[in-house]
Parts: C-alpha cells; sequence; structure tokens
C-alpha cells in the first residue's frame, strides 16, 4: 500500500519574492489559483517546473516554489518539451501572454500541440502587450486604441480556443482570473490531463486595458450538456459570439510524444546501429 502523500497547503508555494504586478492585475488571481490547484494535486516543488516567456505574466516563476525557467520571448513550449523530455517524471508548466503565445510564439503552438508532450500551457490573456505598455495584441479587438494603434486597430483578434481545437490539442479550456475558485479547479483538470493542456485565461491588465468592468456580464458557464469529447462540438461552442464561456470545451485521450520517444528508443536499442561505413559508401 503506497503512504497517502503529505498534505501542502497553497501557501507554501509562495516564494519571498513579491509579485510586482500593478495592484489588482489579473495575474493575481491567475497566481492564487495555481497555488490552489498544486495544493490540491500536492505536487511537490522539487517535481515542479515552470516554464514562462517574457511579459507581465512571464514574472510568474519567480512567484512559485518550484524549477523554473524565465525564458526568451515567445518560447515558452519548445523549452517545456525540452524539460518533460529531459524528465517526464516532472510536472511542466508553461505560462505565459498573449502576446508571447500567439505572435512571437504562434509559430510553435502547432508543433507541440501535434507532438501532444504532457504540459499545461496556461496563457494569460489580457488582449494587451502588458508589459511594454500597452500595444495591441493578437487577441485585441478591432478598433482597439493604444499608443500603437492611435486610429483603432484594423486586424481581427485571433478566437485562441478555436485554434487550439483546430490544432488539435487534447484538453482546451477557457478561464477567468476573477473566479479564482473555478479557475483553480480548471487548471487543476489541465494539470491532470496527460498530454497538451491548454487554458485562455482572461486575466486584466487593469492598467493599460481593464476588462473588469465589461467582461462579467459576457460571461456564461460552459453549457451543462456541452459534449466535450466532441470536437465539432467544442469548435462550435469556441466560435459562439453570444457569450464568453468559461470551462472545458474540449478533451481526449492520446499517446504522448514522451512515450513515443520511449518507444523509438526501445527501438533503436534492440536494433544495430547504422554502420557509417554503409550509410558513407551510399555517396561514395
Ligand atoms: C525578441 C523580443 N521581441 C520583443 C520583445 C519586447 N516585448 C517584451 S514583452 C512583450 C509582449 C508582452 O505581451 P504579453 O505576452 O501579452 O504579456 P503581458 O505583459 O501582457 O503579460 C514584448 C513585445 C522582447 N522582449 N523580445
Ligand atoms: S501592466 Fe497590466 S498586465 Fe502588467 S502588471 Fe500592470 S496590470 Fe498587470
Ligand atoms: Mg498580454
Amino acid at each position: 500500500m503506497s503512504a497517502q502523500a503529505a498534505e501542502i497547503s497553497p501557501q507554501e508555494y509562495k516564494t519571498d519574492e513579491h509579485p510586482i504586478w500593478c495592484p489588482g492585475c489579473g495575474d493575481f488571481g491567475v497566481l492564487a489559483s495555481l497555488y490552489q490547484s498544486l495544493a490540491a494535486l500536492k505536487i511537490h516543488s522539487k517535481d515542479l517546473v515552470v516554464v514562462s516567456g517574457i511579459g507581465c505574466s512571464g514574472r510568474t516563476p519567480g512567484f512559485v516554489k518550484s524549477y523554473g525557467f524565465h525564458v526568451v520571448h515567445g518560447r515558452v513550449l519548445p523549452v517545456s518539451l525540452g524539460v518533460k523530455l529531459a524528465n517526464p517524471k516532472l510536472t511542466v508548466i508553461g505560462v505565459g501572454g498573449d502576446g508571447d503565445g500567439f505572435a512571437i510564439g504562434g509559430g510553435h503552438i502547432a508543433h507541440a500541440v501535434r507532438r501532444n508532450f504532457d504540459v499545461a500551457y496556461l496563457v494569460m490573456d489580457n488582449a494587451t502587450y502588458g508589459l511594454t505598455k500597452g500595444q495591441y495584441s493578437p487577441t485585441a479587438p478591432k478598433g482597439f486604441m493604444a499608443g500603437s494603434t492611435p486610429y483603432g486597430n484594423i486586424e481581427k483578434p485571433i478566437n485562441p480556443l478555436a485554434m487550439l481545437i483546430g490544432y488539435g490539442a487534447t484538453f482546451v479550456a477557457r478561464g477567468y482570473s476573477g473566479k479564482p475558485r473555478e479557475l483553480a479547479d480548471l487548471i487543476t483538470r489541465a494539470i491532470e490531463h496527460k498530454g497538451f493542456a491548454f487554458m485562455d485565461i482572461i486575466s486584466p491588465c487593469i492598467t493599460f486595458y481593464n476588462t473588469y468592468k465589461v467582461i462579467p456580464p459576457q460571461l456564461a458557464e460552459v453549457p451543462k450538456d456541452h459534449d466535450a469529447t466532441s470536437r465539432t462540438r467544442a469548435f462550435e461552442l469556441a466560435l459562439r459570439e453570444d457569450k464568453v464561456y468559461l470551462g472545458v470545451f474540449y478533451q481526449t485521450q492520446e499517446p504522448t510524444f514522451e512515450e513515443g520517444v520511449a518507444q523509438v528508443i526501445k527501438a533503436a536499442q534492440a536494433s544495430a546501429p547504422p554502420r557509417l561505413d554503409e550509410i558513407f559508401a551510399e555517396f561514395a
């Protein structure tokens, strides 16, 4: 019989570093929910790696007692994959902003998703570049006014949930920093999910784009009769514009990249290695 893992309080994940986010920033709610989830899952700090990109959201590893990487802008997913491959036993959580993930890092998502490596990727989505003073981001709405778009944003925003469902992510959900208890439950499910778990987390930037006042009336729970095992239904829900739905849109199980790599290593070890002289002979 295995021993019951010891209880861990959410407070135990706090580091001595105090977040320097603006008071009231949505990222505080996300961080509090993350602590709750880690405690609920009793994940020991030594078994946890938090990888972040650049942005206000990118500061998160400094505030979570764990191993952490604050990596190059937009490279959360390649580094997370490297960590997971190096030690598949670790719990790997990727965090970053909408700019980090969907602009400069956007090209990595499709390939991370189709590999289905085991990661919880949490995008703290404030529809702006908070750190660099509020420029429009890939999720900023049309008409968004900022220093970079003084006459209003003329580009249409991407739909992260539809994009990730389309790419084939095996877990896709949306949460909100203003509902920390529900958010903690969703993050817990994302971490528990074996494979690529994506969460778009609405996390308002109160300094440059404070949506705390306009978001709540638009929110609704994912309908109780939603079939989250159907990719088609999930895609339909992601495209709906009547409400901003919170909850799990899609979840399925598929083999992970780590499992595939382990099989390849086994097969390679069981077979004779290719002889270099034979390979060179082909080109002689
Ligand atoms: C290669 C590179 N390009 C540009 C930047 C400047 N930069 C820093 S953070 C950032 C965007 C931050 O926005 P987001 O990812 O949404 O994070 P937030 O601050 O909103 O949490 C940019 C463009 C950079 N640090 N590195
Ligand atoms: S600038 Fe915006 S995103 Fe950055 S800490 Fe302040 S409120 Fe948060
Ligand atoms: Mg942002």
